[in-house]
């Protein structure tokens, strides 16, 4: 299976590196509108073609997928000539900047007859997954509260600096991921109450966000998310977990430790992830998920699947960013049928 990646960027070498790792997938390609960082992917991965322009790496063509890891501005229209030149789609996250471009996204692939799978990969972290499997088989009854908590006061500016550019921060890049995990855990979502707040004065958007979710399936969860938490330990990056349910409770502490108990029986289990040979820590953990979600995508293409994290059930994590901002700015709880 032959791929190709446009935007070699901070974050792209993880993925360029689970490539690497995966059997029978070759990254032949690789696209960036900036000479000095698509060279130094490129000599590091040993990548021959090498394009400035992705409409020119789409016409010269060569490969089955193509992996777009540029920041969201972009992702509309490099989905759009992905789904015109017919290939198989990863994208980053944040999938849109709104509904009506993700639903444009979805649409140009259906219509293509090509898989489109987002790179929402926080719910495939080892740890969080282990909480998923654990609550899906019922370990602890039927979940009634839910807490998905990521709280750190780590410089992530020092490598995304146009994380503190933006109008909107921690919910539409951070925010998104735990969302999706609440989603995950506990189904999708009918009503969203948000509140948010910048404290660090050197940024443009909020940097702390606290939301409160109510769950078709009669869960009420709480989703808070800062990078104004000066603490120690420092966490980051991961995200800890509180649920109830009906026969016992289940939390994910810091230092990736899942404790369920129920049934008078408390086990505590280490969910800690390998740091992978090219990982290092902190970021390990979401380096490890890159690896799991860049492998689902491949088997998905192999086996004709649907991915988990398709474009299309992306549309109800964006839709939930997308609530929660429109709750803050207007001082209400927001149906999603309003999205
Ligand atoms: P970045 O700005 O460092 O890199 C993006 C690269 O894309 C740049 O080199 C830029 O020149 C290139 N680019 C942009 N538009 C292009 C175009 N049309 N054609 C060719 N090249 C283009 O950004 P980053 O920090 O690597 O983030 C990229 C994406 O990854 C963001 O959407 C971010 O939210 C996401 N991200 C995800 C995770 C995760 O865990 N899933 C973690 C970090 C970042
Ligand atoms: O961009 C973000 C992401 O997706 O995961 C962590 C991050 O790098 C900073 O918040």
């Amino acid at each position: 299976m032959k791929g190709a990646l446009i935007g070699c960027g901070f974050f792209a070498r993880n993925q360029l590196h689970a490539w690497r790792d995966i059997d029978g997938v070759e990254i032949v390609a690789i696209c960036d509108r900036d000479a000095g960082r698509l060279n130094e992917a490129g000599d590091q991965f040993g990548t021959e073609h090498r394009y400035s322009d992705a409409n020119a790496m789409f016409a010269d063509g060569g490969f089955d997928f193509v992996d777009i890891a540029t920041t969201a501005p972009s992702h509309r229209p490099l989905v759009e000539a992905a789904a015109k030149a017919g290939v198989h789609i990863i994208c980053q996250k944040p999938f849109a900047e709104n509904m009506a471009d993700a639903r444009a996204m979805v649409a140009a692939a259906e219509a293509a007859g090509k898989v489109l799978m987002v790179h929402e990969n926080f719910r495939w972290q080892s740890a969080v997954r282990a909480a998923i499997d654990a609550l899906r088989s019922g370990a602890i009854g039927t979940p009634f509260f839910g807490r998905v908590s990521f709280r750190s006061g780590y410089d992530v500016y020092a490598g995304q600096p146009y994380l503190a550019e933006g109008k909107r921060f921690i919910i539409e890049d951070l925010g998104i991921h735990i969302l999706d995990i609440a989603r995950a855990l506990f189904g999708e979502v009918s009503a969203i109450t948000a509140s948010t707040k910048r404290v660090n004065p050197k940024i443009n958007g909020e940097d702390v966000a606290t939301m409160l979710l109510a769950h078709h399936g009669g869960v009420t969860s709480v989703v808070d998310c800062s990078y104004a938490t000066k603490r120690d330990p420092e966490t980051f990056p991961e995200t800890l977990l509180e649920i109830d349910g009906t026969e016992g409770t289940l939390r994910l502490d810091a230092g990736y430790r899942l404790t369920i108990q129920a049934g008078g029986k408390s086990e505590t289990r280490d969910v800690a992830p390998p740091v992978l040979p090219w990982a290092e820590r902190p970021w390990h953990n979401i380096q490890e998920s890159v690896a799991i979600i860049q492998q689902h995508f491949v088997d998905c293409l192999r086996e004709g699947l649907v991915p988990e994290t398709s474009g299309a059930d992306n549309l109800n994590t964006l839709a939930l960013v997308e609530a929660a901002y429109l709750s803050a700015a207007e001082g209400r709880s927001v149906s999603l049928e309003e999205m």
